[in-house]
């Protein structure tokens, strides 16, 4: 197969909702049923291109999966050259605005790009991007959600056993600060001293708060805090890392590179952990390691485990990924962990293959 052939053909993207295991409960919102976007991107060669987009709410789908029909028929025609497609998509919704829906469906069609190039390359997508196959060091983020403090302890022992994982992450934000702290004590006399606890309070605070909150933490040895308060209010994210011994850590809401650039220049966090449906996908990961890089700041995954897993190999300050399950139960050969570390398999693209008989079953109606 000559990649220089690869020539855009169309885009199928399919709604998929799963059921969680284990249900997100956090400060913001609860959230039972997981929803999915399905990409296939076509090309004239035969090999199609995968990625998945996790919108969080069904009803997102409405307008992500026609804004990435439309993106599809743009691009009918053109090489798959995934950086070049990349900036014709975010051209061609500039009026609109670069941010939010737009950014999301950019993102999900270059993951599926990517996917097609390193396909046609005959390789893993961590070795087209000059990498090597190779494990992830992970934490394990599949729960420890707003719960009583001795269920948490327990799923927390759980976690660590789906993968004799080091690291884990619990949510924090009840109503009362007692109640966040008894967790984080029931948890560590759980998983011992050595286990790595991020914490994360899911931007349920504000200012005031989480200046109170945050100093009653500061002593537990955590890993990091992640998003105290809403995700834009830089000024207070400098404020807090500035006062704080842990460190802060933000970007899962930062839509595209440059959102990152600035909460480092303004000094709003210690790390970060861009989100692949709003980063602008493996290539705006790739142009926001090499600031990260450049700056020696540490970064993290969130969420889209498989993605993740190719481009933390070639990331100068790879930090750690994000474990999370949830898609699992609609690929044919789910990724594997163990010992903290997560695999990627040595096939061609991301390796990510739709198990069919699972998409029907849990097919959504929009
Ligand atoms: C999160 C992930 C998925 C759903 C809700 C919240 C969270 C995280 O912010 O960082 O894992
Ligand atoms: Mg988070």
């Amino acid at each position: 197969m000559q990649t220089a052939s690869l020539t855009f053909k169309s885009i199928r993207a399919r709604p998929v909702v799963l059921k969680l295991k284990r249900p997100v409960i956090a400060r913001i919102a609860t959230i039972t049923d997981w929803p999915l976007i399905l990409i296939d991107l076509y090309t004239e060669e035969g090999v199609v291109g995968r990625s998945y987009l996790e919108p969080y709410t069904a009803k997102t789908m409405r307008y992500l999966i026609p804004a990435l029909h439309d993106l599809g028929e743009m691009l009918k025609g053109r090489k798959v050259a995934p950086i070049e497609l990349y900036e014709l998509a975010r051209k061609s919704l500039h009026f609109v605005g670069y941010q939010g829906l737009s950014m999301i469906a950019v993102s999900g069609l270059d993951m599926a790009a990517w996917d097609a190039l390193a396909k046609a390359a005959g390789m893993p997508l961590c070795v087209l991007l000059g990498g090597s196959v190779g494990p992830v060091k992970s934490y394990n983020s599949n729960g420890l959600w707003l719960q009583k403090p001795e269920v948490v302890a327990a799923e927390a022992i759980e976690l660590r056993d789906e993968g004799e994982f080091t690291g884990l992450k619990l949510r924090l934000g009840r109503d009362r600060m007692g109640d966040d702290l008894e967790t984080l004590r029931a948890v560590r006399k759980a998983v011992g001293d050595d286990m790595h606890l991020m914490v994360d309070f899911n931007q349920g605070l504000n200012l005031g708060e989480a200046l109170q909150r945050c100093h009653a933490i500061d002593d537990f040895g955590l890993a990091w805090i992640e998003e105290p308060i809403v995700y834009d209010n830089f000024d207070g994210y400098t404020q807090l890392a500035a006062e704080l011994k842990t460190p802060i850590q933000i970007g899962e809401n930062f839509y595209g590179p440059r959102d990152l650039h600035k909460a480092l220049q303004s000094k709003a966090c210690d790390y970060v952990m861009p989100d692949f449906m709003r980063i602008g996908g493996v290539t705006g990961w790739l142009r926001s390691a090499a600031i990260t890089g450049t700056a020696g700041v540490p970064m993290s995954t969130h969420l889209y485990p498989e993605v993740a897993a190719h481009v933390m190999r070639v990331t100068e300050t790879a930090h750690w990924l994000e474990w999370q399950d949830w898609a699992d139960p609609i690929l044919q050969k789910p990724y594997k962990i163990k010992d903290s570390l997560l695999h990627i398999p040595d096939v061609p693209g991301i390796g990510l293959e739709w198990n069919e008989d699972a998409v029907m079953a849990n097919r959504a109606d929009l």
